[in-house]
C-alpha cells in the first residue's frame, strides 16, 4: 500500500494531468459519442468500436472526409466488429492544443463521413464542430469531381446575388421608413 502510494506520487506529475475520454464509435448509427470533446495535450481518447466496420481517421477542418494522411498513429484503419457486447478499443493521445479533426473513412455501402460521422478534439469558436460536420455532410458534392467547385461557387454567387437583392430592398424600406419618421418628427 505504502509502496504503491510512493509510486503514485512519483507518477503524479504525469498522471494528475492526463485524463481518459471514452468515445463510442458507431454505437448508435453513424455517430461518435460524444461527438466532440475539450481535452489537453497528453489526454487519452479511448475509442470503443461497435459493429460493423468503422475507422477513426484524422482529417482537417477544411476537408473533413479526407485523410490528413501524414501519420499512421492518427488512423485506426478499418475495425470490423461483429458483436456490440465486445467492442474493440483503439486509443489516440492528444498531441497538441490545436483542434484535431477526425472522420470515419468507411464508404461501403454508404459514405459514413457524409452521414455526419465526424469527431473533433478542441473545436473552437472560429472552427466549430457544427461547421465541421456540416462540411462533412456536403463533402460529396464538393470533392466528387473537379468541376464541382466551380458549380458550387456559381450557386454561391447566385445566393449572394439574391441576398444582396434582399439587402438592398431592405435598405430602401429602411430609407423610406426613416424618411417617414423624419417627416413626422419635423
Ligand atoms: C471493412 O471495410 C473495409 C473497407 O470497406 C473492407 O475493405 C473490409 O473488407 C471490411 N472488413 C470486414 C471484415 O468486413
Ligand atoms: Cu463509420
Amino acid at each position: 500500500m505504502q509502496l504503491s502510494w510512493a509510486l503514485a506520487s512519483l507518477l503524479l506529475p504525469i498522471a494528475a494531468y492526463a485524463a481518459d475520454f471514452p468515445v463510442a464509435v458507431g454505437k448508435d448509427g453513424f455517430t461518435f459519442e460524444p461527438s466532440n470533446i475539450a481535452a489537453a495535450k497528453g489526454d487519452v481518447i479511448i475509442f470503443s468500436f461497435y459493429p460493423k466496420n468503422h475507422t477513426v481517421s484524422r482529417s482537417t477542418f477544411d476537408k473533413p472526409c479526407q485523410t490528413k494522411g501524414d501519420d499512421k498513429k492518427d488512423d485506426s484503419s478499418y475495425v470490423p466488429v461483429s458483436s456490440a457486447s465486445t467492442p474493440t478499443v483503439w486509443t489516440w493521445t492528444v498531441d497538441g492544443t490545436d483542434p484535431a479533426w477526425f472522420y470515419c473513412a468507411q464508404t461501403s455501402p454508404v459514405n459514413h463521413c457524409q452521414q455526419g460521422m465526424v469527431f473533433a478534439v478542441n473545436p473552437n469558436e472560429k472552427n466549430t464542430f457544427a461547421a465541421f460536420q456540416a462540411a462533412a455532410k456536403s463533402a460529396g458534392t464538393a470533392t466528387s469531381t473537379s468541376t464541382a467547385p466551380s458549380g458550387s461557387s456559381t450557386s454561391n454567387s447566385g445566393k449572394n446575388g439574391a441576398s444582396s437583392l434582399v439587402a438592398s430592398a431592405r435598405a430602401v424600406l429602411l430609407a423610406v421608413a426613416g424618411t417617414a419618421v423624419g417627416f413626422v418628427l419635423v
